[in-house]
């Protein structure tokens, strides 16, 4: 193999794995639980976070690196070298390799450190409140503004900030909806918070949520849904829940109410549970 052609192979490689990385990484639409998203402000600014350091990250491994490969490309033995000289410190390089890494991370710290206190900071005063609590091995979540509570299901607003209200009844759990935001931890006596705002563009959809702490033999059961609906489905799911449990009373849209016996008619479920209405 002669000396020119091994680097150009090796470069080839190289470009090879890179673009297949890249195309492995392509729609993020496939991945239900991936965090790249921009569904929420906290997502959004969790992202662009994210890519704002891989951004610093690529700059400065492929400096290190170019150096890398030219110091020992360009000063490899060669046959018949005499010993280099040998140097002791050099003060112009000391103070250089202290002041550069010095910048880059004020380049990192100020982004980091904005985007902790802008989502650590206060839910807005108008957001929906939710209280969420975390049990061995279910979620609990209690909507105090509309006296609701539910069971592994959160119904969201889109358009409207949420504010959750993290406590456990037992062990530590953590909340996260990798879609929408996350993760937080759930600890015993102490309330921590979280708050995001469902994009409005959004619509309809249902998306995955679980809890990200281990906390004991069922953790990895511990899963919740959320659905996000459009602010009328939500008032309209508001008050469907709020509505007395009546079986058969009430037939979902697009769909005839089961009858209780065979041959019983939508009419007579009607009347039936009308006449049960007002006989309590
Ligand atoms: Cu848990």
């Amino acid at each position: 193999m002669t000396r020119t052609h091994h680097p150009r192979r090796l470069a080839a490689a190289l470009l090879a794995g890179a673009a297949l990385l890249a195309l492995t990484a392509c729609d993020t639409g496939q991945y239900p639980n991936s965090i790249f998203t921009k569904h929420t402000e906290f997502n959004a600014d969790v992202g662009s976070l994210f890519g704002r350091l891989f951004f610093w990250g690529t700059i400065v491994f492929v400096l290190v690196e170019a150096l890398l490969l030219y110091v020992i490309i360009k000063f490899r033995r060669k046959p018949g070298q005499a010993e280099p000289k040998h140097v002791h410190g050099n003060t112009t390089l000391e103070v250089l390799w202290t002041a550069i890494p010095a910048v880059i991370l004020v380049f990192i710290a100020v982004p980091t450190v904005r985007t902790i206190f802008r989502t650590q900071a206060k839910a807005r005063p108008d957001a929906l409140q939710v209280e969420v609590i975390g049990h061995q091995w279910w979620w609990e979540f209690r909507y105090p503004e509309y006296n609701v509570s539910t069971a592994n299901e959160l119904y969201l607003p889109t358009g409207r900030t949420v504010n959750f209200a993290l406590k456990t009844a037992d062990v530590l759990h953590s909340f996260w909806i990798p879609a929408l935001a996350g993760k937080r931890d759930l600890i015993s006596n102490h309330t921590n918070f979280l708050w995001f705002t469902p994009d409005s563009a959004l619509g309809a959809q249902s998306w995955n949520g679980h809890c990200a702490e281990y906390c004991g033999a069922s953790h990895a059961n511990m899963k919740f849904r959320v659905y996000t609906v459009t602010p009328t489905e939500f008032d309209s799911w508001v008050a469907g829940q709020k509505a007395p449990a009546a079986y058969g009373a009430v037939a979902a849209p697009g769909q005839s109410p089961s009858p209780a016996t065979p041959g019983d008619s939508a009419a007579a479920a009607a009347t039936r549970s009308q006449a049960g209405a007002a006989g309590a």
